[in-house]
């Protein structure tokens, strides 16, 4: 990828707003709170070009960044369980738009905290994508809050759930697991 550049290119929060399809999309999905916007901050090599709270449910756009030739997608996470109806429903229309079809979308990266287990949440998020035909791999998030131990059990215990699929652990902080998401996303969109 060419990190040197990237920039934020546009903030969508109903499908009319999104931006032509074009360049060939990466998209970024899971649960609020997951380090969504962290990793992509990381995979930019920019402190804070994606904003990223503790507080869950702060991405509620699907925020474009362009980055070389393709398009870095940050959309809005499921699972947090403050939300209304009525944005429940806005989510429902923003995911459904983006995903119903005719985007370049090359890979969708489905991010988990490596400390969990699938929720029935990421469950309908991969039957949605499978019933769409989005290509996906996993991201293992905040690798650096466990002991070597328990990020053997963890990462074994995921890549046995995927077992045809890539998995990459990855830590915002320490930067481990950056270089191979970057490669893989590069190979995906030549
Ligand atoms: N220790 C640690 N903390 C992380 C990591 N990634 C994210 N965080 C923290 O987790 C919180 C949420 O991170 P975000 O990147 O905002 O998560 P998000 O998935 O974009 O959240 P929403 O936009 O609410 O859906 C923040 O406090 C981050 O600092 C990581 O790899 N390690
Ligand atoms: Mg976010």
């Amino acid at each position: 990828m060419n990190l040197g550049k990237s920039e934020f290119l546009t903030s969508c929060g109903t499908p009319e707003q999104l931006p032509a399809a074009g360049l060939p999309e990466i998209c970024f999905c899971g649960r609020s709170n997951v380090g969504k916007s962290s990793l992509i901050n990381k995979l930019l090599g920019r402190k804070a070009i994606a904003r990223v709270s503790s507080t869950p449910g702060k991405t509620a756009t699907a925020n474009f960044f362009v980055c070389g030739e393709c398009y870095l997608v940050d959309l809005p996470g499921y699972g947090y369980a403050k939300i209304s109806p009525d944005e429940r429903r806005r989510w429902d229309l923003l995911m459904n738009g983006y995903f119903q079809g005719g985007r370049n979308i090359a890979v969708c990266l489905l991010l988990f905290d490596i400390r969990r287990t699938l929720s029935g949440d990421d469950e309908r998020m991969l039957d949605f994508l499978a019933a769409r035909g989005i290509p996906f791999a996993a991201v293992l998030t905040k690798c650096d809050k466990l002991n070597k131990t328990e990020l053997a059990g963890q990462t074994s215990y995921w890549q046995t759930l995927f077992e045809d699929v890539p998995v990459f652990p990855f830590s915002a902080i320490s930067g481990a697991g950056r270089q191979e998401i970057s490669d893989f996303i590069e190979g995906k969109i030549k």
